[in-house]
Order: C-alpha cells, then structure tokens, then sequence
C-alpha cells in the first residue's frame, strides 16, 4: 500500500483501516485528503486480500467537515468547471464495503463521507451535523440527498437548515447510524464487524453491498430484478456450492473468494 501523507493505512487481516490524520485541524477534507482517500480506496478496491474497510479519524473529531480555509477563496469557476471536491465520488463508488467509525466530529462533508459509508459506528461522543447554512452556503457532498433517504425529510430539514449538532444516541434514534456504542469501545466493535464481513465470500459481500446500494435508487420492480440477477449469478461461484455443501455437512465453510 502506497504512504500517504494525510491519512494512515493499516492491514490487519483481510480488513483496511483507514484513518484521517489531520487531527490539528479536526481532520478538514482538503483536496490532499480527497485526493489521497481516493487512491487509498482505488488500492483497496484492486486488492484481492482485502475484504472490507474501516475508516476513522485520528483526534477529536471523524472530520470537521471539508476545509473552509482551502474554500474560502474559491470563485465560481473553480467549483463549477473544475469540479472541486468531485474525487469523493471515487470513495463513494468503491466496491467493497466501509464501516465508518464516528469517534467525535462528524459535520458537514465529514457527515456526508461518514453517509457514503455502508456502516456507520458512532461512538457515544460523536456529533453530526450540516452545519454550511452557518457558513452562507448547504451541503454538497450528497448531504441533502443520502441525509434526506437516511432519516426522512423532516428531520433533514431540520439539520440542514438549523445547522444544529445531534449526538451518536440521537443519530441512532433517527436512523442515521448502525449501532452507537461507548467511546471506548468504538474501533473493537468497528473491527469485529468488519472481521465478520471479512470471513465471508467477497462476491457475494460485493454484491450485497451492490444491492442494497442499488435500492436507494430504483423503483422497487426494478430493484428485485437486480437483486435477483445479482442473487443467480452469485450460483456460478465456488463459494455458493461450498457455502450450502458446508451447511448440510454442519461444517465451516472454505470459502476461495470466486
Ligand atoms: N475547515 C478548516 N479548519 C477547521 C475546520 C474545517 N471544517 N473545522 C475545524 N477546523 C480547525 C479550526 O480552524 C482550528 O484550527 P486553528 O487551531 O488553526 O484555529 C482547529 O481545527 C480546531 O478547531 P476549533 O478550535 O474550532 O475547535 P472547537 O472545539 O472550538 O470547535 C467545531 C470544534 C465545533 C467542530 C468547530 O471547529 C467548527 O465549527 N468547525 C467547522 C464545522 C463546519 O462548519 N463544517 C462544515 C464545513 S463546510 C462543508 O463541509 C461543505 C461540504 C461540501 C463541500 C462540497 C465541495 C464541492
């Protein structure tokens, strides 16, 4: 795995943790960060040793959001023609799946990264929010949109035109996270999730992260069309004959990842 300056790559099995590591500036998204969790995640996503990922952040704070000091110059033209911040894109469309461990700050594209994210684990101290109505501008790392299918539009509204922080109980009530857990805690728990993903076939945790991606964005028809091609083809792997032999013979599975 390439070094990175602004982020800290570990492997740990067949499970990447990924961390941001600008803890002096609670882990602002500049152009660096995008740029260097990008190709960390391009590197994971081609890695056949690597099942799943969790990423966190070093300090206080998941990230504080993108940097407003890298932002506040910006015109027009270098938002709109040159795309700014376009790369997150790329993370979002990783292939395998990312357990976000929310260990303080999530705000504005630090909550929309952490909602790019398959899982999210919050710690008991973590804060979310979309604070850019504060700052004369909204979200724009998909926030209105993944926080609107996440928790509904009466409760996006009120964060985003707010602008108010929700702790990690409240962010589970809402169904903004998948679990909230003690501070202590955190990266254990993110860890034996991601090491139970690990041990099972990466086709079959690739495509059903494929799906239920998927199902935020087609009629419902058209939906369980593609969950069920996805489910047929997943019969033409190794792995399901081994998972269902192992299964009648009340054993382990072995599974080969094809
Ligand atoms: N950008 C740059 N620097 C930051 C950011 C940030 N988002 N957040 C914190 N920092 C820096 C502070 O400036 C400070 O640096 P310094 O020591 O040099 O002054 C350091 O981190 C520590 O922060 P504070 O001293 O402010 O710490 P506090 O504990 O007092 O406060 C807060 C913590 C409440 C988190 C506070 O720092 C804060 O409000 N931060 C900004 C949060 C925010 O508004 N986030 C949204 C940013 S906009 C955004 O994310 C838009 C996303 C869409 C972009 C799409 C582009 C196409």
């Amino acid at each position: 795995m390439t070094d990175f300056k602004t982020i800290k790559v570990e492997l740990k099995g067949r499970v990447a943790v990924v961390t941001l590591n600008r803890p002096d500036s609670l882990n602002a998204l500049n152009a660096e960060v995008m740029a260097e969790v990008a190709a960390a995640f391009a590197e994971i996503d081609r890695n056949k040793d690597i099942a799943v990922s969790v990423l966190t952040g070093e300090g206080r704070a998941f990230a504080a959001g993108a940097d407003i000091k890298e932002m506040q110059p910006q015109s027009f033209s270098d938002m709109y023609v040159e795309d700014y911040f376009a790369g997150w894109d790329r993370f979002a469309a990783c292939r395998k799946p990312v357990i976000a461990a929310v260990n303080g700050f999530a705000l504005g594209g630090g909550c929309e990264l952490a909602m790019m994210c398959d899982l999210i684990i919050a710690s008991e101290k973590a804060k979310f929010g979309q604070p850019e109505i504060k700052l004369g501008v909204t979200p724009g790392m998909g926030g209105s949109i993944r926080l609107t299918k996440a928790i509904g539009k009466a409760k996006a509204m009120d964060l985003v035109l707010t602008g108010r922080m929700i702790d990690g109980e409240e962010a589970d009530r809402i169904g903004l996270v998948s679990r909230v857990v003690s501070h202590d805690d955190l990266m254990s728990v993110a860890m034996e999730a991601a090491e139970t993903i690990a041990g099972f076939s990466i086709p079959s945790i690739m495509a059903a992260k494929e799906m239920v991606g998927r199902a935020l964005e087609l009629p419902t028809t058209e939906g369980v069309r593609f969950e069920r091609r996805l489910f047929q083809g997943l019969f033409g792997t190794h792995d399901q004959k081994e998972g269902m032999t192992a299964f009648t013979e009340k054993r382990a599975p072995g599974f080969k990842d094809s």
